[in-house]
């Protein structure tokens, strides 16, 4: 890695800099690099070839599959994004930051998300308990936590894992998604 930057994800998939506005800049010498993403409950994406890099600001849209994305091998398991209505987008579910996305099995993200809700801010332990604030379990990221019930950020790590994976082709509970970065 050469440079890294913390950045802001804006609702409308802009990634910015941490004042709001800015385009994300960094410190490195102008030249072509492989330029990726990393999200704090999202599998990480990274283009697939190097993309040249100058102070005039160069657009790189991993909204489209027309960007061509790393991936380990060509296999149907290893997909860098998820098919989405709007195109392409992270892999949503990384609860547990471990380049996994898991609904069943070991270290998988579900529990995490009941850990979450079921912590000190839950006097009654209530498995339909909605958490406000910044968490890792607020899989859609609209602000709230939510394990059992209406808009529950559960869902989302089911629906990826057993039926929006093309590596998945039989909906098992216990396939993982992989984070495609070398
Ligand atoms: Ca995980
Ligand atoms: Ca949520």
């Amino acid at each position: 890695m050469v440079d890294s930057r913390p950045a802001l994800v804006q609702r409308d998939g802009d990634i910015v800099e941490i004042d709001g506005t800015s385009a994300v800049a960094f410190s490195a010498v102008q030249g072509s690099y492989y330029v990726s993403v990393k999200h704090r409950n999202h599998l990480g994406v990274m283009t697939a070839s190097a993309v040249p890099l100058s102070v005039t600001g160069t657009s790189v849209d991993f909204r489209t599959s027309a960007t061509g994305t790393y991936r380990v091998t060509t296999s149907a398991i290893n997909q860098s994004q998820v098919t989405v209505a709007q195109g392409v987008a992270l892999w949503g579910g990384n609860v547990v930051y471990d380049k996994s996305v898991i609904y069943q099995g070991t270290t998988n993200d579900v529990s995490a998300i009941a850990n979450q809700v079921k912590g000190p801010l839950n006097l009654t332990g209530a498995a339909n308990y909605i958490l406000n604030g910044y968490y890792t379990g607020d899989v859609n990221l609209d602000g709230r936590t939510i394990y059992q019930g209406n808009s529950n950020d559960v869902n989302y790590i089911y629906l990826n894992v057993t039926k929006n994976h093309p590596g998945n082709a039989t909906g098992q509970n216990f396939f993982v998604i992989k984070e495609q970065l070398p």
